[in-house]
């Protein structure tokens, strides 16, 4: 688990900065804001309104998800709780380092999904079948 209040995940606000009729700004670093270092950050675009990407889990990764525009639903699963995160703001962030299965639904079209993780990509990092996961989960926690 990654957080302290029972939660496999941790919902952050990223920090903003806003100016006066003139936006806002956002940053975080690593290993002030979020609890690791970063190698990769990736950024799903171009998706449709009602689709829904993920169907998968990390076995490693450490990430901090924010929906830098628009609506995604994540939805997330430790194999025996479901949990539901609405992604609306740039300054929302979810930080996840416990393999949690994930979906996404894009609840309006073209918004931006952005992910900073831990670590380089490696398909080997991960489960896309949801009885391997759950095996793996169980395995797990012993
Ligand atoms: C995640 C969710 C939130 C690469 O070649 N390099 C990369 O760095 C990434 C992230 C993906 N890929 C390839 C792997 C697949 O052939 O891009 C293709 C699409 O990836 P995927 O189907 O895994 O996309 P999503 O939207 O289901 O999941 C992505 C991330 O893969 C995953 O880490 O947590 O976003």
């Amino acid at each position: 688990m990654n957080s302290d209040n029972g939660l496999p995940y941790k919902i952050i606000d990223i920090k903003r900065i806003s100016s006066e009729n003139e936006g806002a700004l956002q940053f975080f670093e690593s290993g002030k804001d979020i609890p690791f270092e970063i190698k990769r950050i990736y950024y799903i675009t171009d998706v449709p309104k009602n689709v829904w990407r993920g169907r998968h889990a990390h076995k490693k990764l450490h990430q901090l998800l924010f929906c830098l525009y628009g609506e995604i639903l994540l939805k997330l699963s430790d194999g025996t709780n479901d949990y539901e995160i609405i992604l609306n703001k740039p300054n929302k962030g979810v930080i996840i380092t416990y393999p949690l299965w994930r979906d996404m639904f894009w609840i309006k079209k073209d918004s931006v999904l952005c992910i900073a993780a831990s670590e380089f990509y490696d398909e080997t990092d991960y489960i896309r079948n949801y009885d391997e996961y759950i095996k793996y989960i169980s395995d797990l926690r012993g």
